[in-house]
């Protein structure tokens, strides 16, 4: 099948000339200059157009098939798409890597100059964001018919730097250069409402008519995902905010009111201005609100729109259809399913919500009761009267059913209720979103086992059957490929092909070689090479990582706690023999979270006393690499010896981060926490660095009282680590840190430090066995291809999902 035949355009060539000739077409016509005179920025853009060109290609065929089959299609609704650079992957997909960095010769520079230009969409923060972005990448490798729909965010999360130690905030400006990735589609516009009344319609009890007192228009663009080893490419929908056409009040710019002429179309474009606004005020968290119905009311006309291309009968929808919620943010999308359905289509409010309850499945990325949201009813009834009311008539409706389940259990009522009578009454989403839904799954084993034992356990009792678990994966091309590509080289000879690379489970044939010295000194030497690239200490030094966003419950400061002891013990005895270490640490706190501010505070306090000291500076070295990011990661993880997954137990849902670092055979060290207890299972106890108290335990100590003051009481090199941050030795940094270790220790750190301290020991007499670490590694690497997110997707499609793939046809 060759579309472009139909319209007369010529195939894309394939060869370094072909790709050159189009590359300087580009150069030419697009941005309008000549090799003479092309800025990099022109150099950039050339390559990226023509390398999307050959992508664009792929995608007409994959929209043609899709539309052909009439599939069911997964939409998936997400806040946040980490997607990491685009330049990289995109040549590694199209198959374009080596004709491009022969071809763009021309314009003399190098393939890894313009790659440097190549700057990450700010459109994430954390792990839900970096997985929705390996989801949609598997389900376009595994030709699964999909759309990821997010919004097109001005300004990503924010740009981390350090002052004086401190981490500071400035705006990701990420796309202020443009963004050559990116299609945009006006003609696919879709219209907003926002506060307004509602009114009864005469002669229906459930129909309403909503007034809106704003409208905001969304406008989408695409961003191109192709599946690896396939044809298909999918796209990520993006929807940005605009005023409509008479938000601009010309006659009072006219008079010189020039703010006022464009403060409607200001605030309109204020809601795709910034990812997760400060909540800290009323208006922040209205703006959240907003952009969370903003990104479900555009998401749910475009994918009506698009059912409607196909089919006629409602009866067909959830078959065609299923919206898997990224978490609660998007859960608004769910009572707006509601509303179009009744409201809009007429479709009765029974069949409504059977339709809306097959349609929708919801995943859960947390186990912190704090972080599942909730919005006061006051704020609903201001912004979405409408949706306010359907979720009244879902909540009565639901009441009923555990009413007839559990008859006179009021307690029971009061805490299922979507709405929380506690205090301030509030709207509980995931309440909402277990209500609303065919199926909720939590991220790794552990983590839906406690959904279903703690903060959703009535709603297990109640409906079993619904709660699943899907193990999180990562993507194997970007994190193994494109961001190690010595180790996947070496892999590729071992295996004797790179077929792993959308096979992952091959990588067990590793587990032949752990044993080959010749391998083992290859396996060392690539990764004393990583070490070398990244340039964070002494390559010869165990690299010991800890890469995540700020977090209490992920204990930076257990691992902080162990470096001052170190420093101690290296002090107390300067001619001991102590393994050489660099201890690398990237993360973001969130800007209004204090106390994980003043880790990263002392961190760099610890660094710099450390660096300045002549007996330690030899054995120990902290790094705090600036704004973690997917482009960083990307860097760090290939180097990493040690992987730190210190969370406490039963706090951590799954984690990705430690999987990537197996997979690039860095040997953990973590709690039975998360995904860590699986990847545990699968590379061996013998392979894995176990410490500290597990899930169950970590509760009962909390419940029977926990004083964390017995520990530091009873353990002198704990107790010398914190008197020494009280006694100011880091440049007096640390007051607050060591207050509340020492006053309530919300994670348990105390609790596990001796047992962390232990675990670190033998991390360091296996280091000094080079052949077992290397043999260790190998077999993390051989054993971690469950982690691919292949496989995650694989699972969803067919336990929650219920989809098959569509096969694109290649070109004749
Ligand atoms: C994260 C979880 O903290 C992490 O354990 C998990 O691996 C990841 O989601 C993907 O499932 N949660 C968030 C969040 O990013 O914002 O709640």
């Amino acid at each position: 099948m060759d579309l472009r035949q139909g319209i007369g355009l010529r195939r894309l060539g394939t060869t370094a000339d072909e790709f050159q000739q189009d590359l300087l077409s580009s150069l030419y016509y697009r941005r309008g200059t000549t090799v003479e005179s092309a800025s990099p920025r022109d150099a950039y853009e050339a390559l990226a157009m023509t390398v999307r060109d050959r992508l664009a290609d792929r995608r007409a065929r994959t929209a043609a098939a899709h539309f052909a089959s009439n599939p069911r299609w997964v939409y998936y609704l997400s806040a946040e798409y980490l997607l990491g650079a685009q330049l990289e992957q995109n040549l590694l997909y199209s198959g374009t890597g080596e004709v491009a960095a022969e071809a763009v010769k021309v314009l003399g520079r190098s393939l890894e100059e313009i790659e440097d230009l190549d700057v990450e969409p700010g459109l994430g923060n954390g792990g839900l964001g970096r997985l929705a972005a390996c989801l949609v990448d598997s389900m376009a490798t595994r030709d699964i018919p999909a759309v990821g729909y997010g919004i097109r965010y001005d300004f990503g999360i924010f740009r981390q730097t350090l002052e004086g130690g401190a981490q500071a905030e400035r705006p990701d400006d990420w796309a202020f250069q443009g963004n050559p990735w990116e299609f945009p589609a006006p003609d696919d516009r879709q219209t907003v409402g926002f506060y307004g009344h509602t009114e009864p319609i005469a002669g229906s009890p459930t129909r309403k008519r909503w007034l809106p007192g704003e409208i905001v228009l969304g406008e989408p663009s695409h961003m191109l995902v192709p599946g690896y080893g396939t044809e298909t490419v999918n796209i990520v929908r993006l929807w940005r905010a605009r005023g409509s056409e008479a938000s601009f009040d010309l006659s009072r710019f006219s008079a010189g009111q020039y703010a006022e002429a464009v403060q409607e179309a200001v605030r309109a474009e204020n809601i795709s201005k910034v990812l997760y606004p400060d909540d800290s005020t009323e208006l922040g968290r209205e703006l959240r609100l907003k952009q969370q119905y903003f990104l479900c009311s555009c998401s749910l006309r475009d994918i009506i729109r698009r059912f409607r291309l196909r089919n006629e009968d409602w009866d067909d929808f959830a078959d065609k259809t299923v919206i898997q919620l990224n978490d609660t943010h998007p859960t608004i999308a769910i009572p707006e399913l509601m509303r179009l359905l009744v409201d809009e289509y007429e479709v009765d409010w029974d069949k409504a919500w059977s339709i809306t309850r097959r349609t929708f499945a919801y995943t859960c990325h947390t186990l912190l009761p704090e972080a599942l949201e909730t919005w006061p009813v006051h704020l609903f009834e201001r912004l979405l009267p409408r949706h306010l009311e359907i979720i009244y008539l879902i909540n009565m409706l639901f009441l009923r059913e555990v009413e007839a389940h559990f008859p006179g259990d009021t307690d029971r009522i009061r805490r299922m209720s979507i709405i929380g009578e506690e205090g301030e009454r509030r709207v509980r989403m995931a309440h909402l979103a277990v209500v609303g839904t065919e199926a909720v799954n939590g991220v790794a084993e552990l983590h839906s086992k406690l959904l279903r034992e703690t903060v959703l356990h009535d709603f297990a009792d109640l409906w079993p059957a619904k709660f699943q678990n899907v193990t999180n994966g990562v993507s194997p091309r970007r994190f193994v490929k494109l961001a190690n590509p010595r180790l996947s080289d070496l892999i590729s000879e071992g295996l004797g092909d790179d077929s792993w690379l959308n096979d992952l489970d091959k990588l067990a044939g590793l587990e032949r070689l752990a044993g080959d010295a010749s391998f083992a000194e290859r396996w060392r030497a690539v990764k004393r090479a990583n070490k070398v690239d990244l340039a964070a200490g002494d390559p010869d030094a165990l690299t010991d990582v800890m890469i995540k966003r700020f977090h209490e419950y992920k204990r930076q400061q257990l691992k902080l706690l162990h470096v001052i002891t170190m420093y101690h013990r290296i002090r107390a005895n300067p001619t001991g023999d102590w393994v050489p270490r660099v201890v690398l640490f990237a993360g973001k706190a969130a800007p209004a979270y204090h106390a994980a501010k003043s880790i990263i505070r002392l961190i760099n306090a610890v660094g710099a006393t450390i660096a300045a000291d002549p007996v330690v500076a030899p054995y120990l070295k902290v790094v705090f690499a600036e704004n973690y990011n997917v482009t960083l990661a990307e860097r760090i993880i290939p180097a990493a010896d040690l992987s730190e997954q210190i969370s406490l137990a039963g706090k951590e849902a799954s984690g990705t981060g430690n999987m990537k670092l197996a997979l690039n055979g860095a040997i953990t060290i973590g709690t039975l926490d998360g995904a860590n207890i699986e990847i545990r299972a699968r590379v061996g106890d013998e392979n894995f660095f176990l410490f500290g108290l597990d899930a169950y335990q970590a509760a009962d100590m909390q419940i029977h009282g926990y004083h964390p003051r017995e520990f530091y009481d009873r353990d002198a090199e704990l107790k010398l680590a914190l008197d020494s941050i009280t006694a100011g030795t880091f440049a007096g940094v640390g007051h607050e840190v060591a207050e509340s270790l020492l006053g309530w220790d919300e994670y348990l750190t105390l609790a596990d430090f001796r047992s962390y301290l232990d675990s670190q020991e033998e991390v360091e007499q296996t280091w000094r066995d080079p052949e077992r670490w290397t043999r260790m590694s190998i077999l993390n690497t051989a054993h971690s291809g469950f982690f691919s997110a292949d496989r995650t997707v694989a699972d969803y499609a067919a336990r929650i999902w219920r989809v098959a793939p569509v096969t694109v046809p290649r070109e004749d």
